[in-house]
Parts: structure tokens; C-alpha cells; sequence
């Protein structure tokens, strides 16, 4: 048996949001998503079992972090493989440093293919995403390239991701715009369950994203970048508004992201089509077509000169390294 493995999985950028998990234990979210692939920010990862390792040791960027949701999932892996071996997992994060961009999607997509393969099993793509969910949500998406949709089911079987569009032949851009500014950190996991078990509108929430996702779906299918960008950006909005109306209540915006956002729509006033999402944090993300992606990063810098800017296509999905 092959007791090693690596593996390289791409960060993912929800267009339509998970917000909110009706098993928190299994992972199960509350409704499906959509989110496209990216090609800049990736992860790799290597996993070795060995008899002679006497615990789990997890490696980020060179430097050794205990960390108990790497430890949980080896577990899991072991469970699924039958194995009792501890392992040594060495990760790296291809995303600068300074971006705050980094992710639990590529981390456990890459861990889960990298850790799967080295434990002697030779999962399927469908059960590599289901896999994955166990470690972290958003990281169900990133064993698929492209435009990848994530069925919500309602158990550990029939939650799992779809590709929508893998190759995609259109020429979207994502511009993440960095913001260094640190509003106080509320972690997805924690901020979700926050606004499932307080916030007066959680309902309409899910009813909102049930009836986008087809929308979504058909924008992307005719290329209708209007549609598409329109519904992201008012997904965005109505996951952020439920932050604001938890209890306690809280939000991800600093002065800067909003800066950003009044910016993104000023360009629009200017005949330049573009839109932002934003996630667990202060970043903002612009969706747009590359043929405006140099005037969009110039308008920017000109506007709030020293703000990083890295614009990402669409990316891969989950490859093995050897
Ligand atoms: C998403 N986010 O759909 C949403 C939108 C952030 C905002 O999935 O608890 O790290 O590990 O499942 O996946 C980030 O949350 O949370 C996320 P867990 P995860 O991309």
C-alpha cells in the first residue's frame, strides 16, 4: 500500500452563498450553492501514514500548528480506510500572504484527495466532495473546476457537489481587492449557526437562494453576465444582512470594504459592468469580463492607491501531485 500522497486543490468563490447548516456535525447545509473556481489561490498538500508517527503533525506554510479540525478529519479518513496510523501533512498556501484570501475550500479539498489517496483508497470524485464537506463546507466545491454547484441534501450520501460547468469558455474575472483593515474576527463556522439559531429572517433567506440558484444557473448557461453579476451581488448582500440581524449581531464590512463597493458602483454609472461579493471577512470581490479588468484595477488604484489587487480566472479542480 502507498502511504503517501499530494494533491492540489483551488479556492472557490461563492456566487450564490452557503450560510447556515442544518446538521453541523455532518456538515449539511441549509441550501445549495454555486461558486466558480479560481485559478490564482490553491493549496497543496501532501499526506504521509506512517506506523512510526505517534500523533498527527500538521505542517501550514513551513511551520508546524496543532490543529484539531486536521486531526478530526484524519480521523474520519482512517474510519472510512480502516487504517490506525498517525499521519504527517505538510500544506502549502499559494495565496500572498498578506491577502487574508486563505481557505478552508482548498485546504480541506486538498487534504481530503491528498489523505484519501495515501490511507489506500481510491475515491470517486462525487465521494471525494462529500469527504471534504466533513472538514469544511465550502471545501465540498473545490474538487470541481469551473462553475460547481452544491447539493444540499440531507444526509452524509446525497450532499455532495456537481460540476455545472467545468471548462468554462467565458471570460470572467474575479478581482480580489485586499483589505488589510481587521475588523474584530468572527469565524464562518460560529457566524452561521449564529444567524440560523437568532435571526428573524433565516426563512426568507433560504427561499431567496432556492429561487436564485436556477436564475443563476440559466445567467451562466446564456452568458448573461447582467443577470449573473445582479443576482451574486444580491446574494452577497441579503447573507451579510442576516449577520446584521442575529443575535448578537455582527458584520463583515469594514470602512474600506464599503469604500470599495461605492466604487464598484460608481463604474457601473460609468458604463463599466461590474459587481462585488463579499465572504467571512473585510475583502472585496469584483466580478466582471476581462476585457474591463485593466480599467477596473486602474480606477481602483487611482481611487485608494497602495490596495492590492489579484484577479483570478476561472481555475481547476482537485489534481494529484504524484
Ligand atoms: C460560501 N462561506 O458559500 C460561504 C459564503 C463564506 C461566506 O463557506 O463551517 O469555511 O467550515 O463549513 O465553508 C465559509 O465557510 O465553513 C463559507 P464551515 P466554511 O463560500
Amino acid at each position: 500500500m502507498s502511504n503517501h500522497a499530494a494533491a492540489r486543490a483551488h479556492t472557490n468563490i461563492a456566487l450564490i452563498k452557503y450560510w447556515g447548516k442544518k446538521d453541523t456535525e455532518l456538515i449539511l447545509p441549509m441550501n445549495n450553492s454555486l461558486s466558480l473556481t479560481l485559478d490564482h489561490f490553491y493549496t497543496d498538500t501532501s499526506v504521509t501514514f506512517d506506523s512510526s508517527y505517534t500523533k498527527d503533525t500538521f505542517i501550514l506554510n513551513g511551520k508546524e500548528i496543532p490543529n484539531e479540525n486536521v486531526h478530526k478529519f484524519l480521523n474520519i479518513v482512517r474510519e472510512k480506510a480502516g487504517i490506525s496510523e498517525f499521519a504527517k501533512v505538510n500544506s502549502t498556501n499559494h495565496v500572498p500572504t498578506t491577502a487574508g484570501l486563505a481557505s478552508s475550500a482548498s485546504a480541506f479539498a486538498a487534504l481530503a484527495a491528498a489523505a484519501s489517496k495515501a490511507s489506500g483508497m481510491n475515491l470517486s470524485r462525487r465521494d471525494l466532495s462529500r469527504l471534504a464537506r466533513r472538514g469544511s463546507g465550502s471545501a465540498t466545491r473545490s474538487i470541481y473546476g469551473g462553475f460547481v454547484e452544491w447539493q444540499a441534501g440531507d444526509n452524509d450520501l446525497n450532499s455532495y457537489a456537481v460540476p455545472f460547468i467545468e471548462n468554462v469558455s467565458w471570460d470572467i474575472k474575479m478581482i480580489a481587492v485586499v483589505i488589510n483593515s481587521k475588523p474584530k474576527k468572527i469565524t464562518s463556522r460560529a457566524g452561521m449557526q449564529t444567524v440560523v439559531n437568532t435571526s428573524p429572517y433565516y426563512n426568507s433567506w433560504i427561499k431567496e437562494a432556492n429561487r436564485s440558484i436556477p436564475l443563476m444557473k440559466e445567467a451562466i448557461s446564456k452568458q448573461d453576465f447582467t443577470t449573473m453579476g445582479e443576482l451574486a451581488e444580491e446574494n452577497a448582500m441579503k447573507m451579510h444582512a442576516l449577520n446584521l440581524s442575529a443575535h448578537p449581531h455582527f458584520s463583515y464590512f469594514s470602512p474600506e470594504s464599503i469604500q470599495v463597493m461605492n466604487l464598484v458602483e460608481e463604474l457601473r454609472s460609468m458604463g463599466i459592468e461590474c459587481y462585488y461579493t463579499m465572504d467571512a471577512g473585510p475583502n472585496v470581490k469584483i466580478i466582471c469580463l476581462g476585457k474591463d479588468t485593466a480599467s477596473i484595477t486602474s480606477f481602483l488604484q487611482k481611487n485608494l492607491p497602495n490596495t492590492e489587487v489579484l484577479v483570478s480566472s476561472a481555475g481547476p479542480g482537485v489534481q494529484y501531485l504524484d
